[in-house]
């Protein structure tokens, strides 16, 4: 069968600023845990050896040509514009970002820009990160001075990558700086996220910018063991706290109510200001990134909580390992291709049927080199991950869902937080002693795939 897709659909990758760009002037909360704590990232490798894309960005612009992309979204990062994050801004920074969007459009490939991915600068979080509205108020500037600079030839932006990751890292499970335990300062974090963002979209809107601005989240659909209440109960709880907290709100400019009574029973809800609501219900975006990797099933917990253990979304479910289920065993990351229609179903019936893509989906496998085949790494399970997930994505398009292209996570082997270079995603296999670029078997079909807007598949 032959899948093709609709005119104009979009056809690259994603990256971000501090996985690729390597070393720069102002430090990040990433630095700043590197220099403390090396034990915590894989190999003992900083985010001070990333794929150089900072020196190599026009060869590497090349590659993306090469690919066929017809887009691509990266970052900027805030720490390099403005190292303090308040103050100055860092004219190298600026001829560096302008030469990236030249060189993007140059070669046809809309830049799609995204604002913050994971890499708050270490001045901000010194004095609180997003647990201070201050540092709200300086992203909401650092956001305006990216539209004056950059607005006249960027047309698509993102306030956030997936906002929900730094409270679940830095707050909840302590996979990211400050390691916090602490469930109402992560919902303060994830509030003051929230509203940096709709800052962001309102600053965009008063300046008349040309083109959209959307955010990109990590939509993890939750799927019940069963059809019991009890499962059922769960799964929705866990809907509400991981997806629908800020789904809801970039969308539908509001919060879910369960979701604020559930934590208002616990005593869990952050502190809200007069004009909070009013700022918030003006986030609404224009366009939606989801980034999906995998699914999440729960169940209802089968034992009670501990009186003395910290409260955590985890008191109203426990994860569910499903029988049978395709597991990529390098990230212990489930495979579940349905997953991508689903969400954009839920996207369609219950949202509204926004503008969106799929801003990330990839799979990450530990020594690749171990395939390389004349030369090659022929990674037909990538083909086969990435088909896969297209079938489910032309279904949902078949069936009128909004969805407007399709971005793999990533185009070159990059430096991943704490797994550094464990895993690999790319369609270019980075060398990381020469800093060789090797385009992969995947990247040759994903060129392909996107010259012909489609593919062939049983
Ligand atoms: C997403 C992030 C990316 C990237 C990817 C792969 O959540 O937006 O930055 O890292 O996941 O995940 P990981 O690096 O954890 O393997």
């Amino acid at each position: 069968m032959y899948y093709s897709f609709p005119d104009n659909f979009w056809w690259g990758s994603a990256s971000s600023a501090l996985q690729t760009e390597g070393a720069r002037e102002g430090e990040t909360t990433w630095d700043h845990w590197f220099s403390r704590e090396p034990n915590r990232f894989h190999n003992g490798v900083g985010p001070q050896q990333t794929s150089t894309f900072y020196e190599h960005w026009k060869t590497d612009i090349a590659l993306l040509k090469q690919l066929n992309h017809n887009s691509f979204r990266t970052s900027i990062s805030w720490a390099r514009l403005i190292p303090d994050g308040i103050g100055e801004v860092n004219p190298q920074a600026v001829t560096f970002y302008n030469q990236v969007i030249d060189e993007l459009l140059a070669q046809g490939i809309t830049p799609f820009i995204n604002l913050f991915h994971f890499d708050m600068p270490m001045a901000m979080q010194e004095i609180g990160g997003w647990e201070n509205r201050e540092v709200v108020a300086a992203y909401a500037r650092y956001a305006q001075i990216c539209f004056e600079l950059f607005g006249d030839r960027v047309n698509h932006w993102f306030t956030f990558n997936e906002p929900i990751v730094p409270v679940e890292g830095g707050y909840l499970y302590d996979f990211h700086y400050p390691n916090v335990v602490d469930f109402r300062r992560a919902a303060t974090v994830a509030y003051h996220t929230v509203l940096a963002h709709a800052e962001a979209v309102r600053a965009f809107r008063a300046g008349n910018h040309a083109g959209e601005i959307g955010i990109v989240l990590n939509l993890t659909p939750s799927y019940p063991r069963s059809q019991n209440p009890a499962d059922l109960k769960a799964a929705h709880i866990a809907d509400l706290m991981f997806n629908r907290s800020f789904l809801d709100p970039v969308l539908k400019g509001e919060y879910p109510q369960d979701l604020v009574a559930l934590l208002k029973s616990y005593d869990q809800l952050p502190a809200c200001q007069p004009g909070d609501s009013e700022l918030i219900a003006q986030g609404k975006i224009d366009l939606l990134g989801i980034n999906y990797y995998q699914p999440r099933r729960v169940k209802c917990r089968d034992s009670a909580v501990n009186p003395d253990a910290p409260f955590m979304p985890e008191w109203f479910f426990d994860s569910y390992e499903m029988p049978g289920r395709k597991m990529n065993p390098y990230r212990g990351w489930e495979i579940y291709e349905p997953g991508i229609y689903d969400i954009l179903v839920n996207l369609r019936d219950n949202y509204a049927n926004p503008r969106c893509f799929i801003s990330e989906n990839g799979m990450g496998v530990e020594n690749e080199q171990r395939f390389i085949e004349n030369g090659q790494i022929n990674d037909q399970y990538r083909i086969d991950f990435i088909s896969e997930h297209l079938k489910w994505l032309h279904k949902g398009i078949s069936e009128g869902c909004n969805c407007l292209g399709y971005h793999m996570w990533t185009f070159i082997d990059n430096w991943s937080w704490c797994n550094a270079y464990k895993n690999r995603y790319g369609f270019v296999q980075l060398d990381l002693a020469t800093q060789q670029r090797t385009i992969k078997k995947s990247g040759e079909w994903f060129a392909a795939t996107a010259q012909n807007n489609g593919f062939t598949r049983e």
